[in-house]
């Protein structure tokens, strides 16, 4: 039996896995137990690469689509098409008549993140969208905005904290998420018995079972609860500023500019008392270690940007910014601030059809649909996707689907033809990333301690198969010699990754080299103050962005009848791991849960289905009581909906269940980022 050992790309756990193989047969996959910082851990996900791995239904050379089918083509026919047609679009109707969609697992492979970057600029479209406006842009942004740098994000240094306010995240089964943590469940379990941790989320979720305590807020009540929380923190007594000297900026006037909303207002909209949070007020002042973090629940929602913010200010209240215990972050081996990074940027350039502003060079995924559908001077006529499933995974991608189909052009690298695939002309699919070396760039960055792990490949790609990397080069040759523009290809992984860790001199590139199983470099340390990127070197708290949206927080109307927000499988992911049989079996996980009361008053009996409508669409689904709900609210997973006789995914065809974004809304945003509301999302649920 071989047994070989690498990380794992498929959450930001970054777990490192045993592989173990008999006659070049994968086997078994196992958590590896000598990895310093996962120590073992390993989730139903992790050996679902098995089932990835052997499934038939991945494709390994190129597709063309002919007559509506797609047929088997060589690499250089392919590569040389998808070139050429990308080329030959922008030269009839403009550069930004060409839109790119980068999904999830770019993030983790650095064969996708240090390549397709490049290619895009290549394009030099505006028309750039990914999956980071349906997660995330609420951090960057504010990140960016108070600290100078997108990726300037405080860590909650969660092994050495006492107290902790989580907000709107469901680690247990997401495994963290800007909280890289291998074996999260063990580290909250273990801060629960040290200090306390509560939770702030309108469902009990499995990390409210291990939780000190749970607060069941009203979905999108977080900002006015957040506003609450700073206003009692005022009473408890002054801010410790001692830590920042002179390097705050902005922060009493962010104090001054809170709404005020009485106690009536707070618990109408939060669906929490005012002693509540005093409470949590008191104990947060009174704690030497504390910290606050907020994920999904509270970015992808109406305030996300506010509540962000407010979770910073608040850390810097308590002086728990940039200070072991509190929130700081990670200072990696291979720096995603500093010299030769993108720091982010806001504006420059604004969406053709709603005017919506860029950020960070792209625009909300929000505004895709209207982009294509939209006659006139700029409109989107060829789309190029990188390992992302928009139809499932964005606002309304029941319309995105249907717009797909009038494009001129369409290319997508992929493993699967899957329900945005399907649309493609050209689709390439990358090799296993068993074959490849890889460097996780991203999530060390967020990670609770400094770790590094090079990760080699564990077996020879084969003759017919072309790495991600290959594939970016080739697609950028092809498409450069058809429009005359410049393009040399990029190096392989191995030496950009060996190239960026030497410049940056931070740890021995020898000595990474041979740690099979990583190297861990300790416990964050304090770096923001000294990291600033603002131009003025301060934390600058206080933005014209954020004053016109506490006035819109004040004016928003209180709480709907019927809200729906979303959840997470440990034995799900996102969209398309559903056609793994290790991870679709057993129990059904697809339904809408709702509270006993809400069903008895539709008279619905549990398991019977119901219609869920919204603004933009509706969908049927079985209901199920679940009294771990508040009343009022609606649960539903996201990546659901595979039933199209035109997928290549043979299992995931089976799974039943509907997309929760057949509901979503791309005008309902957070508005200063434009990131989407997927959560708390108002519907109306009727008995079929
Ligand atoms: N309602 C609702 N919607 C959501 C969310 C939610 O909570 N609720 N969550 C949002 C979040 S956080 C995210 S990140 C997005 C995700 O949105 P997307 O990134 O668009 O969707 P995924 O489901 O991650 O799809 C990943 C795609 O990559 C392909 N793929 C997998 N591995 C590889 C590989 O190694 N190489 C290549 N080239 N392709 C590969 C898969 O076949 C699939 O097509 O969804 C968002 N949408
Ligand atoms: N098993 C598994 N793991 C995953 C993924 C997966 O699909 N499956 N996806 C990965 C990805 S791409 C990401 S980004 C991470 C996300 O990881 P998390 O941020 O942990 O995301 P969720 O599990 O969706 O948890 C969001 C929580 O927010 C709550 N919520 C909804 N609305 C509100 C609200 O208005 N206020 C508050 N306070 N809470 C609210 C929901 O009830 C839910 O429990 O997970 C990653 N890990
Ligand atoms: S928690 Fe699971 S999916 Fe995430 S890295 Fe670890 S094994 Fe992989
Ligand atoms: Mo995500």
């Amino acid at each position: 039996m071989l047994r070989q050992f690498r990380a794992c790309p498929l959450c930001e756990a970054i777990c490192g896995l045993e592989f173990r193989s008999e006659n070049g047969q994968l086997t078994a996959i196992r958590g590896d137990l000598e990895d310093p910082f996962s120590a073992g851990h390993i989730c139903p996900k992790g050996n679902a690469i098995l089932d990835l791995e052997a499934d038939p239904d991945r494709l390994r050379t190129p597709r063309l689509k002919v007559d509506g089918r797609f047929v088997e083509i060589g690499w250089e026919e392919a590569l040389q098409r998808a070139g050429e047609g990308i080329a030959e679009i922008q030269a009839s109707h403009g550069a930004n008549a060409v839109a790119a969609y980068v999904g999830n697992p770019n993030v983790h492979h650095f064969g996708h993140i240090a390549y397709v970057p490049q290619w895009l600029r290549l394009l030099k479209t505006r028309n750039v969208y990914s999956a980071s406006s349906v997660d995330q842009w609420p951090h960057q942004l504010v990140a960016w905005a108070m600290f100078g740098h997108q990726f300037l994000i405080p860590i909650v240094d969660l092994d050495r904290t006492d107290y902790l306010l989580m907000l709107g995240a469901n680690p247990v089964a997401s495994n963290g998420s800007l909280l890289t943590a291998p074996g999260i469940a063990k580290r909250l379990k273990a801060l629960t018995q040290r200090g306390t941790f509560v939770l702030v989320d309108p469902r009990r979720t499995e990390t409210a079972e291990i939780a000190s305590r749970h607060l069941p807020i009203r979905p999108g009540g977080d900002a006015v609860f957040l506003v609450a929380l700073l206003q009692a923190l005022q009473k408890c007594g002054p801010p410790r500023l001692a830590n920042y000297g002179d390097r705050l900026s902005g922060f009493d006037a962010s104090l001054a500019a809170m709404p005020a909303f009485d106690n009536g207002e707070i618990e109408s909209r939060t669906g929490l008392t005012a002693a509540d949070i005093e409470q949590i007020a008191h104990e947060l002042y009174a704690s030497e270690r504390a910290a606050v973090y907020g994920r999904m629940g509270v970015s992808t929602q109406r305030f996300g940007t506010l509540c962000q913010w407010l979770m910073q200010l608040i850390n810097v209240y308590l002086g728990q910014l940039d200070r072991p215990g509190g929130v700081l972050p990670n200072d990696p081996v291979l720096p995603v601030t500093g010299k030769g990074t993108s720091p982010g940027n806001r504006n420059r350039w604004r969406s053709r059809v709603r005017g919506l502003p860029e950020f960070a060079g792209e625009l909300p995924v929000s505004a895709l649909t209207e982009e294509i559908e939209t006659p006139g001077e700029g409109q989107v006529r060829a789309l190029f996707t990188s390992a992302g499933n928009p139809v499932l995974s964005t606002p309304n991608g029941a319309r995105l689907d249907a717009s797909l189909r009038s494009l001129d052009f369409m290319v997508s690298m992929d493993i699967y033809i899957n329900e945005t695939t399907r649309h493609a002309d050209v689709i390439l699919p990358p090799a296993s990333f068993l074959t490849q070396y890889h460097y996780d760039s991203v999530f060390n960055a967020f990670a609770v301690r400094r770790v590094a792990r090079l990760n080699r490949p564990l077996r020879e790609q084969a003759s017919d198969e072309r790495a991600d990397w290959e594939i970016v080069n080739g697609l950028a040759r092809a498409y450069a010699g058809a429009s005359g523009k410049p393009w040399a290809d990029l190096p392989p992984p191995r030496a950009l990754i060996e190239g960026a860790i030497r410049r940056a001199g931070r740890v021995d590139f020898d000595a990474l080299a041979q740690a099979e199983h990583g190297l861990d470099l300790g416990p964050l340390e304090p770096s923001l103050l000294a990291r600033l990127e603002t131009p003025s070197g301060r934390i600058e708290c206080w933005h014209d962005f954020i004053a016109e949206d506490l006035q819109r927080l004040a004016a928003s109307p209180a709480a709907m009848a019927m809200q729906l927000i979303g959840r997470r499988d440990v034995r799900s992911n996102n969209s398309w791991m559903h056609n793994a049989q290790r991870l679709v079996k057993g129990k059904l996980r697809h339904q809408l849960q709702m509270h006993p009361d809400d069903l008895a008053a539709l008279g619905v009996a549990s398991g019977e289905r119901v219609r869920v409508r919204s603004r933009v669409g509706e969908i049927e689904t079985e209901a199920v009581a679940d009294d771990a709900l508040r009343p009022g609210v609606v649960c539903l997973p996201h990546g659901f909906g595979h039933q199209h006789n035109d997928i290549g995914l043979q299992l995931a065809r089976t799974v039943i269940g509907a997309s929760y974004n057949d509901l979503s809304d791309p005008l309902e945003l957070d508005v200063p980022s434009g990131n989407a509301a997927l959560n708390g999302l108002e519907v109306s649920v009727t008995r079929i």
